[in-house]
């Protein structure tokens, strides 16, 4: 870790496959951001278990995560990619955090209220705390930055001010982060209902594109996705939000503007459109999608990478853990 450099922290769940919306909300944000921070970047396996899972499936999905943020561009040699559960300091310092955040905040969370509707059958404790064991996870490392996509910030603004309250009564203890979206792909939307947000834990597979489809489906599902009646494409969340998540999608990969986008398929219908987000959408993730696949078979080099940057994360979170111990009056232990 370099003195001059600020500090970026970012993770996902380990839950299902990732999605469009993951890669152009997050990861691809995370890699273009990575030259210039210090990045940690979790698999945020002890979140994942707030839902349940089979723990066969589950193991295989940490592993793939790691291995698609490293085929994704984050070097696990300069970066610091890393297993959330590897790092007890994560869930010690989340239960100190429990003792400084307040029911009447968890209770607004959004994602919250949405989890327990989906799940109503399990509203558990991990659940309603979700957002607490996420500050823990930003403010162990001295966080400066923390790239998510539009639906996380509520959980960054819950960070802040559990670490002011914090700060307020300790002292300099954390660095309070500022969050970061990228300037598109912040809230992808599904292809079959563009009012809701593509999600990973979408049960219609028209839906979302994987990160792992093959170019056929991949095409497949954006001949499939609900755009309107009229053939016009035209940039207009209200009412076009169809054909603008499409084009939305198309100008992440393209780097081609709103305005460059439409003089390209004026006069043209949306039978060559959706073609051509799907042909770029494949075009894009099948560098990846190699790399991902070379890697997994590489169980040597994946395990080193883990085991050395599970110990750079600990380092780092223990200085931490240890102030705010000592902060709040835990004794030490005697060595
Ligand atoms: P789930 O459906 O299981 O809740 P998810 O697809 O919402 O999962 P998360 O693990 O909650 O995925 O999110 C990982 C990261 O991807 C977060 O930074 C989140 O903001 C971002 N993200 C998720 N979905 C989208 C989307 N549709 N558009 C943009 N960013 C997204
Ligand atoms: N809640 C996040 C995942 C997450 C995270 C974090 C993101 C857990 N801890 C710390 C950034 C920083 C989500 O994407 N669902």
């Amino acid at each position: 870790m370099s003195e001059e450099k600020k500090i970026l922290y970012s993770g996902m769940q380990a839950t299902n496959a990732l999605t469009l919306g993951n890669y152009l909300g997050a990861l691809k944000n995370w890699v273009n951001l990575n030259e210039e921070y210090d990045c940690f970047f979790g698999v945020m396996d002890l979140h994942s278990l707030t839902v349940r899972q089979n723990p066969t499936e589950f193991r295989q999905n940490a592993r793939k995560l790691y291995a698609l943020y490293v085929a994704a561009g984050l070097n696990p040699e300069v970066n610091c990619v890393y297993y959330q559960s590897h790092v007890p300091a994560h869930a010690q310092l989340a239960w100190i955090l429990d003792c400084f955040t307040y029911m009447g905040e968890l209770n607004r969370m959004t994602q919250f209220k949405d989890k327990s509707q989906k799940h109503s059958d399990n509203i558990n404790a991990g659940l309603y705390t979700y957002p607490v064991l996420m500050a823990a996870d930003i403010l162990l490392y001295q966080t400066d930055v923390v790239p998510v996509g539009k639906d996380q910030m509520q959980h960054l603004e819950i960070t802040r001010d559990i670490a002011e309250r914090f700060n307020n009564i300790y002292g300099n203890v954390f660095k309070i982060p500022e969050g970061y979206i990228g300037k598109s792909g912040a809230k992808i939307m599904s292809l079959q209902d563009p009012t809701k947000k593509m999600s990973k834990s979408d049960e219609n597979v028209n839906a979302t594109i994987l990160l792992v489809d093959d170019k056929d489906t991949i095409i497949r599902k954006f001949k499939k996705a609900v755009t309107d009646s009229d053939a016009n494409i035209k940039y207009d969340v209200e009412n076009k939000p169809g054909v603008s998540n499409l084009i939305d999608i198309y100008r992440c990969v393209s780097k081609k503007s709103i305005e460059d986008i439409e003089k390209e398929f004026e006069g043209k219908g949306y039978g060559d459109f959706k073609l051509a987000v799907g042909e770029a959408v494949a075009n894009e993730l099948a560098p990846i999608q190699e790399e991902y696949n070379r890697l997994l078979k590489d169980k040597v080099y994946i395990e080193k990478c883990i085991k050395e940057n599970d110990e750079k994360a600990a380092y780092f979170a223990n200085k931490t853990l240890r102030k705010a111990m000592k902060k709040v009056g835990l004794t030490e232990m005697i060595r």
